[in-house]
């Protein structure tokens, strides 16, 4: 009986030290269950052969031995000989003992070519693999991609893969504050722990470096647009060295955020105001001093005039004024500045659609060359479903960056599963008709339709301290599809997730296509149990939690739902067109031209352009208040579905995920029969129509909608 007891504890613990918690992320490298498989991939690596030593390289080398090490279930020797079968890594300058007929032009600063080769140098043609790259980082690339192969159980023969980032600079934004609370975070506090830096190193700042080269990001702004000062302080310098140092060797430079009023904050003067001598002269000493800290310090990324935020505007100067002169100051480092459209503001009556374009669009030409235009994916503000932002196609002469928000603050936030890439995707790939027909937003950020030589895409990080990093266990397959899509906006959602699911839980089919389907339908699910047909920001005040399209009371017109929905006894909707705020005149005509007419504008975003009658027939033959109760609904059925299909993954995964997973689309399901509820008994009040026969009734009243409150939901920083 001891015995089995004993037993039975050491299964236990056996289990627990092997237990999932998500922290590996994507880079599991455990054993290859596949024992066929398992033997060719041992057959075709004998040895792994390394040139050079930067830290770079002994980034690459660790990666790659680790990853074999635990993929293969065998210790891959490492050799200085070539030999048959051997994966070489190698810089092209670094003295390789013959040409491997790769075009390294091509390849640029941080592109590499993986190929199967017979190398002949020693009379036996002996077959190997090599990895190569102009530079250290490029090879570091090709590692990662190396080993994704094997996780995703690929072939490793007759390789000839070149792979080159589209956008140069494809950086992950954290709303991280000092005290390491993180405005829109999910996942618990910030992982800088700015208190115990520079000199303590947390392995999270290590496996950070690594996911983010793992899938081609290259910078990292580690504190909140929201900005403080205090961060430019030499105390913090120090630690923000610490971090940079970390990042250094994974090709990750670190970015801060410039308050526009730091100058009277921590330095004394009695203006910020751009334009005088001794604000520029101030910056640049700033400057020179974070560059001795931080010898490849990235730049700034700002959010001037916009939410309160203080800006050049305070001092009667423009946006240009004010990126121009923190431009001035980091050019002579190479450095770069980001500066963010997301401005509107509430003396201007004019429709918040409208005001970054108004702002800007003027603008164009004016910003100095290391200024890049840093433009929300859609002109409101991360919601569900936004047409493309209206200044993508409008100012040909400056770069302009694409922001996305990876972190869930409109989207469910950490307890909804809901998959980004096809949002990112619709957003890129849609066409602005700047320049006539393919003129994509796409080939706006990546800088080729207008030839610009800087190039851009940022994503508000969705990471904390929680073991696995995002919360919810999806969240990762966000931070995974925005790297995926910065290198190259090219690949389909589909492949993204499939690559994902197979790294992160397992190749087993069943599971891979059963979670696949899940993914790529999650993002039209919530939309349609959220905010259907075009509605947009209804969601709870200051929380963004939950639904609350009833809110009229907020300081300013454009912060509360009433101002976006318009409800009235005829109809919903925001008409944006010639005979409302005509928002839309900002888009070309190709572009306008369809939805500016209801019969032709797309159901999606009829509501965002349009006024429309409750009894109005659409497309499918229902009336408006009809349709809108059949997306709520399908929505609801839709998320049942999705908890469904994953009932019927258990056993194909860990159990530790699996039951997470399992609780967390509970809770989904809960809230999107809570907001499919609270909007239909809300619009009802207006349309005064029935629902339709044969769906179920709402298990409250409008009242307890109203009611409920949420004091302590996370992510809200004390902001709206
Ligand atoms: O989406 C809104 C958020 C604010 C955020 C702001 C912005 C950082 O609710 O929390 O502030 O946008 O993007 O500046």
């Amino acid at each position: 009986m001891r015995k089995i007891v004993s037993l039975f504890i050491l299964l236990m613990t056996a289990s627990r030290l092997f237990a999932e918690d998500g922290y590996r992320l994507w880079l599991r490298y455990d054993k290859i269950d596949n024992s066929i498989l398992l033997q060719q991939y041992r057959n075709n690596i004998s040895s792994v052969v390394i040139n050079g030593s930067s830290p770079t390289i002994i980034a690459a080398r660790q990666e790659l031995l680790a990853g074999l090490d635990g993929l293969l279930a065998k210790k891959v020797p490492e050799a200085k000989e070539i030999k048959n079968n051997s994966i070489v890594i190698f810089k092209k300058t670094s003295g390789f003992p013959e040409t491997i007929g790769v075009d390294y032009t091509a390849l640029g600063e941080e592109g590499f070519a993986i190929s199967t080769l017979k190398l002949s140098s020693k009379g036996n043609a002996e077959d190997i693999i090599a990895i190569s790259a102009n530079t250290d980082m490029g090879v570091l690339y090709g590692v990662f991609y190396f080993l994704r192969l094997l996780q995703t159980h690929q072939s490793i023969q007759h390789l000839s893969v070149i792979s080159v980032p589209k956008i140069q600079l494809r950086i992950l934004d954290h709303w991280d504050n000092l005290n390491r609370s993180v405005e829109r975070g999910y996942a618990g506090i910030s992982i800088w722990n700015w208190h115990t830096l520079p000199d303590y190193i947390d392995q999270r700042y290590i496996d950070y470096a690594r996911a983010n080269a793992s899938i081609g990001i290259n910078g990292s702004v580690l504190t909140n647009v929201n900005a403080n000062a205090l961060v430019l302080t030499k105390t913090f310098l120090e630690k923000v060295a610490a971090l940079a140092n970390v990042f250094r060797p994974y090709g990750i430079k670190v970015y801060l955020t410039a308050r526009f009023s730091a100058p009277v904050e921590i330095g004394g003067l009695k203006t910020a105001d751009p334009l005088n001598a001794e604000v520029q002269q101030w910056w640049k000493k700033k400057v020179d001093t974070i560059y001795q800290y931080i010898p490849d310090f990235g730049g700034f990324l700002v959010k001037a005039n916009s939410e309160g935020q203080p800006g050049p505007q305070n001092y009667q100067r423009t946006h240009a004024d004010g990126a121009n002169m923190l431009a001035d100051a980091v050019a002579p480092y190479g450095g770069i500045v980001m500066w963010r459209a997301f401005v509107y503001s509430n003396e201007t009556p004019t429709d918040r659609f409208k005001q970054a374009y108004d702002e800007f669009k003027p603008l164009d030409g004016q910003f100095r060359k290391n200024v890049l235009i840093q433009v929300k994916n859609g002109p409101i503000d991360f919601q569900p479903r936004e047409p493309f932002h209206p200044l993508f196609g409008s100012m040909p002469q400056t770069p302009l960056m694409m922001e996305f928000q990876i972190t869930q603050e409109y989207l469910g936030q950490a307890t909804h599963l809901v998959y980004e890439a096809p949002l990112f995707k619709e957003c890129i790939d849609a066409d602005t008709y700047a320049k006539g027909k393919g003129s994509t937003v796409a080939k706006i950020i990546d800088g080729s339709l207008d030839n610009h030589s800087i190039s851009g895409i940022a994503g508000v990080a969705n990471i904390g301290n929680e073991r696995n990093w995002t919360g919810h266990p999806f969240g990762q397959a966000n931070w995974y599809a925005f790297g995926r899509l910065a290198w190259d906006h090219d690949l389909a959602s589909a492949q993204i997730a499939d690559e994902w699911i197979k790294q992160t839980f397992t190749n087993n089919k069943t599971f891979v296509d059963g979670v696949k389907e899940i993914m790529l339908a999650s993002r039209q699910i919530m939309v349609n149990y959220m905010t259907p047909l075009g509605l947009h920001h209804i969601m709870g005040t200051g929380n963004h939690y939950g639904p609350a399209p009833w809110v009229n009371n907020v300081g300013r017109a454009d912060w509360n739902p009433v101002y976006y929905h318009r409800a009235d006894s005829i109809g919903i909707g925001f008409d944006r067109t010639s005979s409302g705020s005509n928002a839309l005149s900002q888009y070309t005509s190709t572009v306008s031209g369809p939805w500016s007419n209801l019969k032709t504008c797309p159901d999606e975003y009829l509501l965002w352009f349009h006024h429309v009658p409750w009894n109005y027939t659409m497309r499918s033959g229902r009336t408006l208040w009809g349709e809108l109760c059949y997306q709520y609904y399908s929505g609801v059925d839709s998320a049942k579905w999705m908890q469904q299909t994953w009932n019927k993954m258990e056993g194909w995964t860990d159990e530790e995920r699996f039951r997470q997973v399992k609780m967390l689309l509970t809770i989904q399901e809960k809230e999107a029969v809570w907001w499919r509820n609270a909007c239909l008994l809300y619009f009802q009040t207006f349309s005064k129509m029935p629902l339709p026969d044969g769906y179920e009734k709402p298990g409250h009243t409008l009242e307890y909608y109203k009611g409920l409150r949420f004091p302590f939901a996370p992510g809200n920083g004390g902001n709206l």
